[in-house]
């Protein structure tokens, strides 16, 4: 029996992209889990794992946490499928990982950061002003999403020219057919897209929005039928 903790929102909405790479992955194995919401104030049920953050993954008596951790992991254990179809995918899905945590998130937040207070489980508001107002130097969260939104997604746009690139040259980031670099990516868009509104992150003549419906389309239309705010 597999068991996933994954972030919970107000409401049922699950935007962590790296919870969202941890269920791609287990779709991609054809795997069936069980859910465990964990909400910012419920750390006491990850607290076997030893770990703050989510996702945790528990399969069998393997406790895993960090998404790339537990892909490599769902990688070894049940090896069909890999998401990494071999090394040299394996070292640019790594390139993926690095670039989508840092240089993607780095955008994407300050643009969402007022909805994502709006969002969360009443519960977890006083957490999340806590925290989060210490990355942003202020309080005021929808004051500073709506200054991050000015300029904030010419800047994205900009950011993905990288995936573009490779885009333009193959259907998806790692090759012919999506796997696991597709899941980084196409998590990052779930991430704002679940509690996010009137927010067009893409242009539709981009290749990337192109990229980003097909990865809607995957596995029966998993990623459209997500819960949104
Ligand atoms: N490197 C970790 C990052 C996980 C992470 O940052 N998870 C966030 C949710 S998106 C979290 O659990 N945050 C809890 C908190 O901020 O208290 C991974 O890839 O799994």
């Amino acid at each position: 029996m597999i068991t996933l903790y994954d972030l919970a929102f107000d409401n049922e909405l699950r935007p962590s992209p790296y919870c969202w790479r941890a269920k791609l992955a287990l779709k991609h194995k054809g795997l069936a889990w069980r859910d465990e919401p964990v909400g910012f104030n419920e750390k006491d049920k990850i607290a076997f794992a030893q770990s703050q953050i989510v996702p945790v993954l528990h399969d069998g008596t393997a406790v895993v946490k960090d998404s790339w951790a537990i892909a490599l992991h769902l990688d070894k254990a049940y090896p069909d499928k890999p998401l990494f179809p071999n090394d040299p995918v394996k070292a640019h899905a790594r390139f993926v990982n690095g670039w989508s945590d840092t240089a993607v998130h780095g955008l994407i937040f300050p643009m969402v950061v007022g909805d994502m207070l709006d969002t969360v489980r009443p519960q977890d508001r006083d957490y999340i002003i806590e925290s989060r107002s210490k990355r942003i130097g202020t309080t005021d969260f929808a004051a500073f999403q709506k200054k991050a939104r000015e300029t904030g997604v010419t800047a994205f746009r900009q950011v993905l020219e990288p995936a573009r690139r490779v885009l333009n040259q193959q259907p998806f980031l790692s090759g012919d057919a999506p796997a696991y670099a597709d899941y980084i990516l196409f998590g990052s868009f779930l991430w704002p897209h679940t509690f996010t509104k009137k927010l067009d992150l893409l242009d539709k003549n981009d290749v990337v929005w192109g990229w980003r419906e097909c990865m809607f389309d995957l596995f029966d239309g998993f990623g459209r039928k997500v819960k949104t705010a």
